[in-house]
């Protein structure tokens, strides 16, 4: 072997030659030492570094890597990762709560939802909320047979071999369901953190920000043997299928959680009223420093499974369970720099350059300024904010960061302020492409008029596209995108489907030959980019980035709409926003003016237009399926009137919602049923004389199956 000590950065190419063939055989024969005879040869460390090198020689000298190389093969799992596991029941998310107030608010809307009388007792529980990552631990007949994070919630990664060497996990449970699927977090201890750190620090290997970071790192390996290395632990707190319930209630289910094998948090408390849950917080807030593990708050849950689920959930997070989150931690710095970024709808957004700080353990260098008046001290409605206090370069701010979001600021030291420092002066040209900013009446965002010729849209626009909630291609990032785009092979969504046959084999240019590409990784991307050209519509619709269409509406738009065609013919017809179509876009429910005006001016004549059209013609577009038909409800619209007495209108309405009818405020010829309680008065009559089916309160809970 040449000297495997010398800098990749200085190996010449007859070195990289020499070198390269003793250190694939080197890597393979440990692969095969590992994997088949289950017999490691060299130690996890070694192993790393090799292949560092390796890749590191590759991407020095891409036409020297060879196809087969182990870079290729990451250990036993398929080099794109984890594989994709489907959660049968939803993984949710929690909604947040910061003062009391919120959550005074949250107790209120609960027993409003229900209808409970003020006496009506509704019980609480209060446990901490850990600052770890969710998985989803599946048993079959008491055998743990699969882990899967959270991902986007409906989608998550199979990480089974690595949940298995967590010793928190039980493999194998007695009693339990036949089918059982626990939900919890996985975290690091604040000692066992020091103790990894303190270890990577020694190899020379990198170090993480917080134990969250190190137990997400840790979980996500691809070699189950350094997840084994990591000291990992798990708390229950919910469940997903179950073949039977656990018990009545939350606290009791927890309860038989424990007694099955799982760890709960001791910490978990059942509480009467508001009262004694915001006891429990402040309880477990005074003991958060000696706990021995990080928690951000503390999650309250509705204890009555029944009335769990009477309260359901609304888009993503149920509406009996709420995060009570600890204050954020605060920090001085220096504000160096105001730099504007250009986001993918246009709009102008300041970003404080800082000198670096550490709150709450994260080193933080940015925060969001948010927009042109919150630097100058405005919130949205010219009132002050800070005191009327305006941020300028230079300053000495406050800075803050809550869980996973972007730092902010939120205080200016004026003592501080050099008096020569001038007003920030916010720009009216966009920074990246010199087009207008310009800011719209009631807007508070600058945005930038330059559309697609606007190259920090597009590429944003791009990084969209390939998300994961969009066309998530394997091998296509935010990274990849964006390097495709500088040097001209990817402007538009389009491009990605032609870029086989502008940039594959047989082309001038073509992509294995681009630095960090090779042979292999360049085909499995071209055949990652063929499998996603049937796309559902709804994704489709997300991913072209309209303004104001996040995953729900673009979901709302693809079930009313169901094909593709139809969708554009409709927008198309829509285009002066009056009109039949226009009417029916506004009347599908969750869509108001401003969401309707921007899908479709997204679909006027012009470039954008242009763009999508064009992308479409490589798509192969999934119908969307029509709301739950298998509901009796589904597709019917429905009329509450009179005093319901076994639900709240708020219950009775998202019930009806949920099975797919529509639920109208007024009886009208396209009311196919009105659900009538006592006091029912015009409503009812008018119902009877256009001949729409009148049922009482009862008949309508038997029809739809919950009596
Ligand atoms: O300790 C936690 N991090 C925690 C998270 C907890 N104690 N309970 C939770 N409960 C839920 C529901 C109510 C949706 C079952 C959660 C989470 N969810 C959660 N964590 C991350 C997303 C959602």
């Amino acid at each position: 072997m040449s000297d495997a000590h010398k800098d990749v950065e200085r190996l010449s190419r007859a070195e990289a030659e020499a070198e390269l063939p003793g250190l694939v055989a080197h890597l393979e024969t440990a692969n095969t030492a590992y994997h088949t005879d289950d017999a490691p040869e060299i130690a996890d460390a070694e192993y790393d570094a090799l292949k560092r090198r390796l890749a590191a020689i590759e991407a020095r000298f891409p036409d020297l890597a060879r196809a087969d190389s182990p870079t290729q093969q990451v250990g036993a799992a398929p080099a794109e990762g984890f594989g994709k596991v489907p959660h049968a029941v939803r993984m949710l998310s929690l909604g947040n709560g910061f003062s009391d107030e919120d959550i005074a608010d949250f107790v209120e809307r609960m027993r409003s939802y229900l209808g409970l009388a003020t006496e009506a007792p509704l019980l609480c529980t209060a446990e901490p909320k850990i600052d770890g990552l969710s998985l989803s631990l599946r048993y079959e007949n008491g055998v743990l047979v699969q882990a899967a994070t959270r991902g986007d919630g409906a989608v998550g990664e199979n990480v089974t071999e690595n949940a298995r060497t967590i010793a928190d996990i039980p493999q194998k449970l007695t009693g339990a369901p036949k089918v059982l699927e626990v939900r919890g977090e996985v975290y690091m201890s604040h000692e066992d953190f020091a103790a990894l750190n303190a270890r990577q620090a020694e190899k020379g290997d990198k170090t993480f920000a917080n134990p969250r970071n190190a137990a997400a790192g840790s979980l996500r390996q691809l070699d189950a043997r350094i997840t084994a290395a990591r000291p990992l632990r798990f708390f229950a707190y919910a469940w997903g299928v179950l073949s039977q319930p656990l018990a009545a209630t939350q606290f009791t289910s927890i309860e038989r959680l424990k007694a099955l094998g799982f760890q709960v948090n001791p910490l978990t408390k059942l509480c009467a009223d508001l009262t004694e849950m915001l006891a429990h917080y402040r309880a477990i807030e005074a003991q958060r420093a000696t706990l021995g593990y990080d928690i951000d708050g503390v999650v309250y849950k509705a204890n009555d499974l029944a009335l769990q689920a009477r309260l359901g959930f609304r888009s993503t997070t149920p509406r009996w369970a709420l995060a009570h989150k600890f204050p954020a931690e605060l920090a001085w710095t220096r504000l160096e720099k105001i730099e504007i970024q250009v986001g993918r709808t246009g709009a102008l957004s300041p970003v404080a350059r800082l000198t670096p700080v550490t709150v709450g353990g994260v080193v933080v260098s940015n925060a969001t300024l948010h927009n042109e008046d919150y630097i100058a001290g405005r919130d949205s409605k010219g009132g002050d904010i800070r005191g009327g206090k305006d941020i300028r370069e230079g300053d000495w701010v406050q800075v803050y960061r809550a869980g996973d979001v972007i730092p902010k600021v939120a205080d200016v030291d004026l003592s501080r302020r050099d008096p020569g420092a001038a007003p920030y002066v916010f720009p009216h040209l966009c920074p990246e492409c010199g087009s207008e900013a310009i800011r719209e009446e009631g807007d508070a965002v600058r945005r930038c008029t330059g559309g697609l010729i606007c190259p920090a849209q597009a590429v944003e626009k791009l990084k969209h596209f390939v998300s994961r909630a969009a066309f998530d291609i394997e091998g296509l990032g935010a990274k990849q995108v964006e390097a495709f785009y500088k040097d001209g092979w990817v402007q538009e969504p389009a491009d990605i489907f032609t870029l086989e046959n502008n940039f594959g084999p047989g082309c001038p240019r073509q992509l294995k030959n681009r630095e960090g590409w090779g042979e292999k990784s360049a085909q499995n991307l071209f055949d990652a980019i063929a499998e996603k050209r049937a796309i559902p519509l709804a994704k489709l619709i997300f991913a072209l980035g309209i303004r104001h269409v996040g995953e729900s509406s673009a979901q709302l738009l693809a079930t009313h709409y169901l094909g593709w065609d139809r969708f554009v013919d409709a927008m198309t017809a829509a285009g002066n926003f009056v009109g039949p179509e226009w009417e029916d876009l506004l009347s599908i429910d969750g869509v108001g003016e401003t969401l309707g005006r921007s899908v479709v001016s997204a679909f006027h004549d012009g470039p954008e237009r242009e763009a999508i059209l064009r992308l479409a013609a490589h798509l192969n577009v999934q119908d969307a399926t029509p709301p739950a038909s298998e509901s009796p409800v589904s597709g019917l619209t429905v009329v509450f009137t009179g005093t319901l007495e076994r639900m709240t209108r708020a219950e009775a309405k998202a019930r009806a919602e949920a099975l797919g009818a529509k639920v109208a405020g007024s009886v009208s010829a396209k009311t196919d049923l009105l659900v009538a309680g006592p006091g029912a008065g015009s409503k009812a009559k008018k119902a009877a004389d256009l001949g729409v089916k009148v049922i009482d309160e009862d008949a309508w809970l038997a029809m739809i199956g919950a009596t």
